[in-house]
């Protein structure tokens, strides 16, 4: 038994994810913890909301809220959504979190202690009736180019001329349009993550392992990018983690907080911390996770994301974690993903264009949702969300193939036999082909879960689905029954064990439907390992009640109403 810890990246707190979010970092880690405990592992899956930063400001004062309130009432909506979903984690934290707060003070601390930050004396815009400085977004002005009167502090909208605050004629604050606004000189802090670039480099080469697409972007920003500069870590925002040393205070420092990427990776700790204490366990228990020198160096460390999160993860939280000197757990596999695209076009949260996850949960149960984004997660590329597709892979894998099956056996035993596993003749050739079969397919399966080849192990498990209609639909057991009513029985029997090895197997994929079929044949979910085994578990005289309906298909009408409903923006 191995022991796994798995974090996905942690969605902002600002507003409901689409599924495009969700494909590429909770629903394939979710996969993976699901399979991995099937297999018997010890797992940690741990996520959270990154509450942070402008954008969880911007947000707040959207909808009048105080900043804390926002993100208490959307960590919980967006809690609720991953329970929907039916994203296993074993705690979903809160980058805001006492913990985050002391673990970031902490990391800051130790960098500082080896070197590895420097203060920078940097000009900014001071407001005084806001009494606060303005970073880039909170201030407005005329912009020095084109003359458009609402230019940003970062850019000009209109002609696209990327400024600094400083550039802007007539500026004022975005906030309160004050412009009773002054410069003045602002330290902030830097982490030095140039000086650990051969480390990162060497560190990068030794993941022969890793999916080209994670090494290659890590590779383009220590090489050619500008990915190892020395980063800025503080901002002078209300909301945030406070500057500190370990637990003093940072002379020059007042009124500062780190800045939201400094402190976001980190809170994948925090949320272990987090979960130790919401089960009011003791700190060992999820240092042992954490900690190579506390009992985490047997520990493999997986983390789930979209690609344009791999820069932070491949090269600057690992900095802070090198540069602390402490024996914390460095990741060991990084998936990462393409992009997700809509209908033609991208997902965008700030145009509201696409489906999110409240919605796609009140169109259809999360099982519907959960098989066809995974069987077309975005890996080697960009994949595409049409409404066709959706259905067609319903109707046809979910609907035609598996449950099909699982009605036409359960029904017609019902019929015939009553809702208990007849007992027949012993297995004949045709068995035995298929369990052949099933076998080298489970194989293939387990190598792909392992290996974190989403699509194909979700094409070997339709496979596995196929393979048992095919065999249903050669033997016959309607024809056979007339004639030779044992050979019958025998089938019947080793489809219902069928169905119940589906059901095992598919878990991952389809938690709910998985479990339903569990309940119904009344059966463990224990793992295959020994297949003929698994395929006589269900005994002769073993009762069963026939299952609902698993799937439904989605009709055309319905599917066109959809593709309208969903046509626009959102609200
Ligand atoms: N919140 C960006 C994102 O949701 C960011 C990830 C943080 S992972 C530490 O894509
Ligand atoms: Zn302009």
């Amino acid at each position: 038994m191995a022991r796994i810890l798995i974090t996905s990246a942690i969605p902002y707190i600002n507003g409901i994810k689409h599924l495009g979010n969700l494909v590429g970092s909770q629903l394939p880690a979710d996969l993976y913890a699901r399979y991995m405990r099937a297999r018997g592992h010890e797992v940690m899956f741990l996520c959270a909301t990154d509450e942070h930063g402008t954008p969880a400001e911007l947000a707040a004062a959207k909808t009048g809220e105080p900043v804390a309130e926002y993100c208490a009432r959307m960590h919980g909506v967006q809690a609720e959504l991953a329970r929907g979903f039916r994203l296993s984690f074993d705690h979903f934290g809160r980058s805001s979190s006492p913990q985050n707060h002391r673990l970031t003070q902490y990391f800051a601390g130790r960098l500082a202690e080896n070197g590895y930050i420097e203060e920078v004396a940097e000009k900014q815009v001071y407001s005084n009736a806001d009494k606060r400085f303005l970073p880039d977004r909170y201030i407005e002005g005329t912009c020095p180019n084109c003359g458009y009167d609402k230019a940003r502090g970062d850019q000009c909208e209109n002609c696209t001329k990327q400024l600094d605050p400083t550039d802007l004629i007539e500026p004022r604050s975005a906030i309160s349009g004050s412009t009773d606004l002054e410069v003045r000189e602002t330290k902030h802090l830097y982490l030095r993550q140039s000086l650990m670039k051969d480390d990162l480099a060497a560190w990068i080469d030794s993941k022969t392992d890793w999916p080209i697409l994670t090494t290659s972007i890590a590779r383009k920003w220590l090489n050619d990018g500008d990915g190892l500069q020395d980063r800025g870590i503080t901002r002078d925002l209300d909301w945030g983690i406070p500057v500190k040393r370990g637990e003093e205070d940072w002379p020059g420092m007042e009124g500062k907080v780190f800045y939201v990427w400094f402190d976001a990776p980190i809170e994948y700790i925090a949320a272990a911390a987090e979960w130790a204490e919401a089960q009011g366990r003791p700190e060992a228990d999820w240092r042992r996770w954490w900690r190579t020198d506390e009992g985490a160096a047997d520990v493999r460390y997986v983390q789930f994301m979209g690609k344009d999160n791999v820069p932070f993860h491949t090269l600057s939280f690992p900095a802070t974690i090198m540069g602390s000197r402490d024996p914390w757990k460095l990741v060991d596999y990084i998936k990462s993903f393409n992009y997700l695209n809509y209908d033609g076009g991208q997902f965008s949260t700030s145009q509201g264009r696409g489906v999110f996850m409240d919605q796609a949960l009140a169109i259809l149960p999360s099982d519907y949702w959960r098989w066809w984004l995974l069987s077309h997660a975005p890996e080697s590329s960009d994949s595409e969300f049409t409404w066709e597709n959706f259905q067609a892979s319903v109707n046809k894998d979910l609907a035609d193939v598996l449950g099909n099956f699982v009605s036409r056996v359960t029904k017609f035993c019902r019929a015939k036999f009553g809702e208990v596993v007849p007992e027949g003749g012993s297995p004949g050739d045709r068995e035995t082909e298929l369990t052949d079969e099933l076998y080298i397919r489970l194989r293939a399966y387990q190598a792909h879960m392992e290996a974190i080849e989403i699509r194909k192990a979700a094409g070997e498990l339709r496979a596995i689905w196929v393979a048992g209609n095919e065999y249903l639909q050669a033997a016959a057991p309607w024809t056979a029954i007339k004639t030779e009513p044992e050979t019958a029985a025998m089938q019947i029997r080793f489809s219902l064990n069928l169905i119940r090895l589906y059901a095992v197997l598919s878990a991952p994929f389809i938690p709910d439907a998985s479990a339903a079929l569990l309940k119904a044949l009344d059966s463990g979910d224990d793992w295959p390992d020994d297949l003929p085994a698994a395929l006589n578990r269900l005994a002769p005289g073993h009762a069963f009640a026939t299952p609902d309906i698993l799937f439904r298909k989605i009709a055309d009408e319905e599917r066109e109403g959809w593709q309208a409903q969903f046509a626009g923006a959102r609200r």
